[in-house]
């Protein structure tokens, strides 16, 4: 007997001029190939795939004041991702979105938004992607998406060009981090002036992931049920179970760490999208390497989608008795 628990779409967003390094585009085909649709099949999941997405090239995009790098090419690709994402759950799916760089998550979550307007986000990432493209050292603006989708900030942020579409979604309040472990220091200056909730690894280490994950959950659903949506990173695991990504930092999420955050979020029962980005296949020393951060993301989506490590009692709800 299958038990059919979510009707899924599967959206890939190959972009990566958020960043410098190139191969982050193929993130998709490479979490695709590692066997998420057969994976996320037989833990009784039906899968819609959308496709790749068509991102086109915005001819002279020129630095915004001299740092922010292909702020029209983003600024447009994130709206196509807004509108895929947007009818993915207009349709009564779940909606996975594969980077792809960070800064896809401004689409994918104004997407969700605009069907969702009360959802809350919680993002996994060793970074804080809070920059303003005013504060950035890197101009990469997959280090400043949370920047445009927080009220809050709004005063802070320039108006760039490609980003005019964009309308803050989200409240100090409405996000938790988990995993932070490199923060730039404008960064940590506005986590700390906005009062936003934050897990860093420190706080994992000295409080363990039970009670990181049972406070965030309580924080976000305690007064209301609501939409979640999940940014989950892959560079918040430690480098060596994530080595093909374009920031590995140090002391990250072990596996076990992971996956008991992906396991809360299903059991909350309101997962209603999910981003799985900076897979670069092109990073890894070795193709083990790329495979192990490959299988490694279509864990971490499978385990969002309701796989229990202990197994799912779907195969066998029955022994056979001797006769
Ligand atoms: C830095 C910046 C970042 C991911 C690097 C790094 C941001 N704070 N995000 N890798 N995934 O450039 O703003
Ligand atoms: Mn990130
Ligand atoms: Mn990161
Ligand atoms: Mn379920």
């Amino acid at each position: 007997p299958k038990r059919w628990t979510h009707s899924v779409a599967v959206i890939g967003a190959p972009l990566s001029k958020g960043q410098k390094k190139r191969g982050v585009e193929h993130g998709p085909a490479a979490i695709r190939n590692a066997g998420l649709f057969e994976r996320l099949s037989k833990i009784g999941c039906s899968v819609y795939d959308v496709g790749d997405l068509k991102f086109s090239h915005v001819p002279n995009d020129a630095l915004y004041n001299n740092t922010v790098k292909h702020p029209r090419t983003v600024g447009l690709a994130c709206q196509v991702v807004a509108d895929a994402v947007s009818t993915a759950i207009g349709t009564g799916h779940t909606c996975i979105t594969l980077g792809g760089d960070h800064s896809l998550a401004l689409g994918s979550i104004s997407g969700h938004a605009q069907q969702c307007p009360d959802l809350c986000v919680i993002w996994v990432d060793a970074h804080a992607d809070i920059n303003t493209p005013l504060t950035s050292k890197s101009g990469s603006l997959h280090g400043q998406p949370v920047s445009f989708l927080l009220r809050e900030l709004q005063d802070k942020v320039p108006p760039i060009p490609g980003f005019s579409w964009t309308k803050p979604c989200l409240s100090r309040a409405d996000i938790v981090y988990i995993g932070l472990r490199d923060l730039d220091p404008a960064e940590q200056f506005i986590l700390k002036k906005y009062n936003i909730t934050y897990y860093s690894m420190r706080h994992i280490d000295c409080i363990g992931i039970n009670k990181v994950m049972e406070r965030t959950t309580d924080l976000l659903l305690g007064r209301r049920q609501r939409p979640i949506h999940l940014s989950f990173d892959i560079d918040a695991f430690d480098p060596m179970l994530a080595p093909a990504t374009g920031t590995p930092v140090m002391g990250g999420l072990t596996y076990r760490e992971g996956l008991y955050i992906t396991e809360e979020i299903h059991n909350t029962g309101m997962l209603s999208a999910m981003d799985l980005v900076e897979v670069n296949p092109l990073l890894g020393a070795t193709s083990d390497e790329v495979k192990a951060t490959a299988s490694l993301a279509v864990d971490v989506i499978t385990s969002c989608m309701g796989r229990t490590r202990e197994g799912d009692h779907i195969i066998v709800d029955e022994l056979p008795t001797p006769c």
